[in-house]
């Protein structure tokens, strides 16, 4: 395929952070963003000086103690030496690695889940390509289900209100927001650098422009959050600087001030919801005595009584959307906020029309607020599971400390399997988990960790045998969303980095050893897959009267347009026109409000209502501030971090973190200081930034930036680079959905003074 675009300079691509077209000089990689896209990502730039980067993995290596001992529990894992070993050699040992776990011990000690964002093409899909090779090979894996991103949401949601399409694909569009909402209430934000991120790609970034003309237009914002610029400037919004975690409080009061100044739309409620009599109790204190009106709530949340009460009137008489950042649920009780949104968007009636309702985490990602194709997007065929066995993602660690364990998971009583080796292709494990050392100590104890990476992160460092795989530059793909109206050709922009290879080439060379070769390929190689994947595509379009254009004509052009769906509200809008036919897919059809499957669980942690529950883990007097662990501004998750322009915003190399002037002045601290910020699971070391956007008592620090640690005698290492996962809890949302609790923990913060520690983590391991 190269010699077709041998005459033009710059090839497309795409990625998670947009599309573009780039050219590459030997050295440099040019970075020229999609002509149609109103607001490209800076983030784009983190490829212009990352494909010979010295963090590249080069040959295919192997930990020195497994090569010399063979597999088996080992604490060197992390701080070993490197083998180089040929290609031949290396699958050689890995498929006999992976035949004696199958044999001895079945597909179900394989732990295959690998959680990650890899990269945005359909076919390189690190995820499918790994899920699918396991099934092959081995006949299945133990899978992980849900995600980070919405560990809480993705299952507490289904229960109060139906199918998620409805929610996530089909709700609220941004055309919407700018022309009919009056009131947006966002929990958490918009935060203009998430949702220039997508998975798969975006190729149109419509957000900052979107709130811009809404405000323009009166539209008036309410930012709920630690951080003011959780939504942008444009926004002009009046920023509520709450309590991290509290929300619930707040949310319960503003019901509580509808329900008793009769503002709550009883009709909406009565036709359209179940349980709302049970929650009002709660609400007003018949269970237990305690109102929960807006001078409780006040106390707990830190916003006073008469702005909640105002807010609530506020919000029954304008056309009013309620917004809820996925980062809210991303903590103990996450379930809480998401389902308290959801009834107070139900108390106020407007649900299912345009512009207005509840519309969960619009603008965490590039995906909200649009308007899903028409047509299916091109999609790898990962084949049959044979293994039943799975975890809620986040509980990786628990599992291999505690195998044969029970766990609760929405309404079951599971046991964690007996994993001897965990097989990572696409994710970071030690960017994306909780308690980043524990997560150490627990990878010690399996037989073999394998890891597909593109540069040395923390896993691949952790890592048994390292495959390096070739980054989306050095291949040919397609891009494509389900939410995105262009699908892309993603043209190679330079070759292959030293040895490494496609996902595709090593499973396929796995495969053959393992005697499955037909079965993973199908005879096809990377460009018959391309064409046999766009077909389903083609045909969907074909029959649709759509133009239909074959792979060629496709490949040439470069991209190809995919219909979209109408603006018409979706289910949401339908139930609400008529919700006899037009049920949500709850057992009573309608919200949620009380949820007698979810009661009938017998958590106390999650009951039948919504419910405020106070995190368990509180400043006090050792770690007395509030860390906001969020997405990072200047790069998608831990993904090139050590490219120019992530490394733009750190501070004499490490990541920065942000706290309000009267914090540091009352620690000692200053502009670009570096701190050591610690609680009793780890330490950090970070650069700081003094800031009146960020409230009292918080200090944000973005995810992303390498685990670096410095070992120190006797006590766990201290991170020297600033990854807040050394301080986050490994712990789940209660038993309904296991979901992380990383984006909100609790530390103290000190100036230091010693020697600073040199940055390592982009260092290549020592080889032998
Ligand atoms: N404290 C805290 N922690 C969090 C969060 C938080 O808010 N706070 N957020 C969480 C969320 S929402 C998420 S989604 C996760 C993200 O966690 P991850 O998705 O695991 O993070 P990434 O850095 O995107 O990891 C992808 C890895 O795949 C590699 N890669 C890229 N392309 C390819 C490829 O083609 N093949 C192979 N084999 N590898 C490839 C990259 O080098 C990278 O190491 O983090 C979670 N962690
Ligand atoms: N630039 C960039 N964008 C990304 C990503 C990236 O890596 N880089 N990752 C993408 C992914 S995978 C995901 S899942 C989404 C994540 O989307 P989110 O999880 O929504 O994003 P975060 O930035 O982690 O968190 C949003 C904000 O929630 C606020 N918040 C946290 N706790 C509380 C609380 O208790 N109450 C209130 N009111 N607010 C709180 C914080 O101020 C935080 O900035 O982002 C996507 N977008
Ligand atoms: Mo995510």
């Amino acid at each position: 395929m190269d010699d077709r675009t041998a005459d033009r300079p710059l090839r497309p691509h795409s990625a998670h952070r947009g599309a573009f077209s780039a050219g590459w000089d030997g050295s440099r990689v040019t970075v020229v963003p999609h002509p149609a896209d109103p607001a490209p990502s800076p983030i784009l730039g983190t490829f212009t000086d990352s494909l010979r980067h010295r963090a590249r993995v080069a040959r295919p290596m192997v930990r020195r103690g497994w090569l010399e001992q063979g597999p088996g529990p080992s604490g060197r894992r992390g701080l070993d030496a490197f083998v180089a070993l040929p290609w031949d050699e290396v699958l050689d040992r890995l498929a006999g690695e992976l035949r004696r776990v199958k044999a001895a011990h079945g597909a179900e000690a394989v732990y295959g889940g690998s959680y990650g964002w890899s990269s945005a093409g359909r076919f390189h899909h690190a995820q499918r390509q790994i899920h699918r090779f396991l099934n092959v090979a081995l006949g299945g894996y133990v899978r992980s289900v849900n995600t980070y991103s919405a560990g809480a949401s993705r299952v507490i949601l289904p229960h109060v209100m139906g199918s998620l399409e409805g929610l996530f694909r089909r709700n609220v569009t941004w055309e919407q927001v700018e022309r009919d909402t009056e009131l947006l209430l966002c929990f958490g934000g918009m935060a203009l650098k998430n949702s220039m991120i997508a998975s798969g790609g975006v190729s149109r970034h419509v957000e900052p422009g979107a709130i811009a003309r809404a405000r323009a237009r009166g539209a008036r914002f309410v930012l709920v959050g630690p951080l003011r610029d959780d939504l942008p400037p444009q926004a002009e919004a009046d920023w509520w600087p709450i309590a991290i975690g509290t929300d619930v409080a707040l949310i319960l009061a503003l019901c509580h001030t509808l329900a008793s100044e009769k503002l709550h739309d009883r009709a909406f409620l009565q036709s359209h919801t179940t349980g709302y009599p049970r929650f009002e109790a709660y609400l007003l204190g018949k269970d237990d005595g305690q109102p929960k009106d807006a001078r409780w709530a006040a106390t707990i949340c830190g916003i006073e009584a008469p702005r909640i009460t105002a807010l609530a009137r506020e919000l029954a008489t304008r056309r009013n959307l309620i917004t809820v950042a996925h980062g809210l649920q991303r903590a103990e009780y996450g379930e809480q906020p998401v389902w308290a949104a959801a009834v107070l968007a139900a108390m106020l009636g407007q649900i299912g029309q345009p512009g207005a309702g509840y519309s969960y985490a619009m603008g965490a990602m590039g995906h909200y607020g649009r308007r899903p194709n028409a047509v299916p997007i091109p999609t790898m065929p990962q084949g049959r599971n044979g293994v039943r066995a799975f975890i809620p993602v986040a509980r990786i660690a628990d599992m291999l400390l505690h195998p044969g364990a029970p766990f609760d998971y929405n309404g079951e009583r599971l046991r964690y399997p007996e994993i001897r080796l965990v097989y990572w292709a696409g994710g970071n494990p030690f960017h994306h988990h909780q308690d980043l050392n524990r997560l150490r100590e627990t990878f010690a104890q399996i037989d073999t960790l394998v890891a597909h990476e593109t540069a040395w992160t923390a896993t691949a460092r952790h890592a048994d045998i390292v495959l390096p795989c070739t980054m989306t530059l050095e291949r040919d793909d397609i891009g494509a969303a389900g939410t995105d109206p262009l699908m892309h050709a993603m043209r190679a922009v330079a070759p292959p980095f030293a040895e490494a290879r496609d996902d595709y080439a090593i499973f396929a060379a796995l495969a053959a050893r393992m005697g499955v070769e037909e079965a993973f390929t199908e005879g096809r190689d990377a460009e018959a897959w391309l064409r046999r994947l766009c077909e389903t595509t083609r045909e969907a379009l074909q029959a649709k009267g759509f133009e239909a254009p074959g792979f060629d004509a496709f490949w040439e052009r470069g991209e190809l347009a995919l219909p979209s769906v109408p603006d018409d509200g979706g289910p949401l809008r339908a139930f609400r026109t008529d919700p006899l036919a037009n049920p949500l897919q709850t057992p009573s059809g309608r919200i949620e409000i009380f949820s007698e499957r979810i009661a009938g669980f017998g958590y106390a942690d999650c009951p039948g209502h919504p419910v405020w529950l106070p995190s368990t883990e509180q400043p006090g007097a050792q770690c007395p501030l509030r860390v906001i662990a969020n997405q990072p501004a200047t790069r998608l998750h831990s993904q090139l971090d050590f490219a120019a322009y992530s490394q733009s915003r750190k501070v004499s190399g490490r990541e920065v973190a942000r706290m309000n002037p009267a914090d540091a002045a009352a620690r000692g601290i200053g502009e670009d200081d570096v701190i050591r910020l610690f609680n009793a699971r780890g330490a950090l070391l970070a650069a700081t930034s003094l800031s009146n956007d960020v409230a009292p008592g918080v200090v944000q620090i973005a995810t992303g930036a390498w685990y670096d640690p410095l070992p120190d005698d006797g006590r766990r290492p201290l991170c020297v680079h600033g990854n807040p996962n050394v301080l986050t809890r490994d712990l789940g949302t209660p038993r309904l959905a296991q979901g992380s609790c990383g984006q909100t923990t609790i530390a103290q913060a000190e100036r230091f003074d010693g020697l600073r520690p040199p940055i390592r983590a982009y260092d290549p391991p020592e080889e032998l």
